[in-house]
């Protein structure tokens, strides 16, 4: 029998071997891809965000489950895209040129490819054409901008303007992030929206794509 319950529980205890396991025989067993993210990694992921919010979890558990899940993942992965399952959205995610920090935004597109999305991970010190291609090319419908550096943040202004300059501002929503970041400056260059952790960054993801 397929225990989803134990998966979803290994990946919230940051279990990593056991969530593989438990993945590995889900998949023997039948079970289809989209179910086991549907009914116990998105779950997981999003307790873990609760946690988190609730200062139950801090970043070492974040980054812990989010390797639990990693492992799941790239089981499902290829499976997933043979099923044909909808993911709830095409996220495009880097760190802005010039700034080589990565951890934030590796935890962002964890927690983001467990609730669900699609992640195309641009890496770091990229350039706003780069985002602007993920869009034009390989139709993300969302951009995840993170600067660590106040030096480098001006690299998220230019990317809306590298975007506005294609002609598909309007085709992308705009997301950024990092720790120098705020609210008011998301505001300030128009960006879609600003998140101070990879939990709320989920939420904020489904809320501007409508899910
Ligand atoms: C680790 C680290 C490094 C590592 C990076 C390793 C790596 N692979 O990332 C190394 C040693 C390479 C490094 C280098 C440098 N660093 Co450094 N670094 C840090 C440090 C200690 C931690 C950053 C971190 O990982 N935090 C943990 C993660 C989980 O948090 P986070 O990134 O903020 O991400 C969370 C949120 O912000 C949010 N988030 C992040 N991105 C996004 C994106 C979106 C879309 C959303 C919605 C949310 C979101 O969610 C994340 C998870 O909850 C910080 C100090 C600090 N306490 O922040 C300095 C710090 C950022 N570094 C700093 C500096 C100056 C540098 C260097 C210039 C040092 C030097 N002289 O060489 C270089 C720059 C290199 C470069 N070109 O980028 C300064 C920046 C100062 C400033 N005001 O600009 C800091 C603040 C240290 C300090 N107090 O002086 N650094």
């Amino acid at each position: 029998m397929t225990d989803l319950k134990a998966l979803h529980d290994a990946v919230v205890d940051g279990d990593a071997k056991s969530a593989k396991a438990l993945t590995d025989a889900a998949v023997k067993a039948g079970v289809q891809p989209g179910d086991l993210l549907g009914k116990a990694l998105i779950p997981a992921m999003d307790e873990v965000g609760r946690r988190f919010e609730c200062n139950e979890y801090f970043v070492p558990e974040l980054l812990i489950s989010a390797r639990a899940m990693k492992g799941s993942m790239e089981i499902i992965r290829p499976l997933l895209a043979k099923s044909g399952a909808q993911p709830t959205g095409k996220v495009a995610i880097g760190t802005v040129k010039g700034d080589l920090h990565d951890i934030g935004k590796n935890l962002v597109a964890a927690m983001l490819e467990g609730g669900g999305f699609e992640i195309i991970d641009l890496g770091v010190d990229v350039a706003p054409e780069k985002f602007v291609a993920a869009v034009a090319e390989k139709g993300a419908n969302i951009i995840c901008l993170s600067a660590l550096l106040t030096t480098t943040m001006p690299s998220m202004k230019d990317t809306l303007a590298a975007l506005n300059a294609a002609g598909i501002r309007n085709k992308v929503k705009v997301m950024i992030g990092g720790a120098p970041i705020t609210d008011a400056y998301a505001k300030e260059i128009g960006a879609d929206g600003y998140s101070d952790n990879a939990s709320s960054a989920v939420q904020l993801a489904r809320r501007l794509v409508g899910k």
